[in-house]
């Protein structure tokens, strides 16, 4: 029994020696602490003192565990420490990446917890934020406000209105870089993920954004439903599902194109949400024409924003197509029409 207690003593502190730590993820000051400190407990049970050599090495552990833990909290002076304790440079490199570089969440683990993620996603700061994202990101200062360009006349139609304008943004590229607070995504009815921009999204998100949109029961084709954004900028997804055209656009797909937009539009206002990115729905797999889609998504946001214009900073039309760029940046002047300059008095 002595000798299996005193072999037991010995493992725990041989897992402490060799790179437990490299797995242990940011939690490795603490598991070096537990090794040394099971460590002693085992040789406390034997009710025999261990060799004098073992016991040092396990202090030394105790060491390590305490000094990492104030590095933790001042990242710095790594190497210095490393060279005090004499930890190899494997140790190092497993001591420095699992204190300071990985986050203390893993978005893109299969077995986390959504709803912990979403609400430890919640609770922080941009700064903390950003130290989560996998992908590039595009901060709203760096998109800008809508102007038109070149010579695109285009008759109006709606009044001019300066304050509206401020809030318009044509962005060309992927949506899943925007941190705003909640890009809409051109699902299905499952909510489980697909092609086109939904795949994006969800390869962009991670696992976690499958496993709360399983807990939807699914989207009619109109509806929206929102969910964390988990790994990407984005706070919020709001996932909405487009009309599939097979022949023509009828009355029924292009309200449901509307229903899409205003709906996507209302479940951002009603939580709170000031900054929201369109895809062009259902124009590319579910075949709407664009060039008709173009006047349903500008203006039910036109609309939209008459009614709603405090509730909302910025709404973004993202285009990943130079045809569908060219077709906003013509019709845009349509429904954001310029106020004429005032009149010269000479
Ligand atoms: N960022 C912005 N726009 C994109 C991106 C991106 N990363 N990728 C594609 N687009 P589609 P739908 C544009 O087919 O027609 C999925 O499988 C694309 O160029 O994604 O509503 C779903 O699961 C196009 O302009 O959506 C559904 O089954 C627009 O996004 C089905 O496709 C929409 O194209 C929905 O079809």
């Amino acid at each position: 029994m002595a000798f299996q207690m005193s072999k037991l003593a010995a493992r725990v502190w041989l897992l402490g020696s060799f790179g437990v730590t490299s797995s242990a993820g940011n939690r490795c000051p603490t598991h070096l602490g537990l090794i040394s400190r099971l460590a002693h407990r085992s040789f406390r049970a034997l009710k025999a003192p261990p060799s004098p050599g073992l016991l040092r090495k396990a202090d030394k552990w105790e060491k390590v565990s305490t000094a990492s833990k104030s590095l933790h909290r001042r990242s710095g002076g790594a190497v210095k420490l490393a060279g005090a304790v004499g930890l190899s440079a494997g140790a190092l490199a497993s001591l420095s990446t699992s204190t300071s570089a990985r986050p203390e969440l893993n978005l893109h683990s299969e077995s986390s917890d959504w709803t912990e993620a979403k609400k430890k996603l919640c609770s922080m700061d941009k700064e903390k934020r950003r130290e989560m994202y996998r992908i590039d990101f595009i901060p709203l200062e760096k998109i800008p406000v809508w102007s038109p360009s070149g010579d695109r006349s285009c008759t109006p139609r709606y009044k001019a209105n300066e304050e509206l304008n401020k809030k318009i943004s044509l962005f060309s590229g992927d949506i899943t870089k925007l941190e705003i607070d909640a890009v809409a995504n051109a699902a299905n009815k499952t909510l489980l993920g697909g092609g086109g921009v939904d795949g994006a999204i969800h390869r962009g998100a991670g696992p976690l954004l499958r496993k709360e949109c399983a807990t939807l029961n699914g989207c009619e084709t109109g509806e929206a439903k929102i969910t964390g954004a988990y790994g990407l900028p984005a706070k919020y997804v709001i996932h909405t599902v487009g009309p599939i055209v097979h022949d023509s656009v009828g009355d029924r797909e292009e309200q449901a194109l509307r229903n899409c937009y205003y709906n996507c539009l209302h479940t951002a206002t009603k939580n709170h949400l000031r900054t929201v990115a369109f895809p062009c729905i259902s124009t590319g797999v579910y075949g709407y024409p664009p060039d008709q889609a173009v006047h349903v998504a500008l203006r039910t946001v036109r609309e939209y924003l008459e009614q709603n214009h405090d509730k909302l900073d910025r709404v973004i039309f993202c285009v990943f197509l130079k045809s569908d760029k060219e077709l906003y940046e013509t019709m845009l002047p349509a429904y954001f029409p310029q106020g004429s300059p005032p009149k010269s008095k000479l």
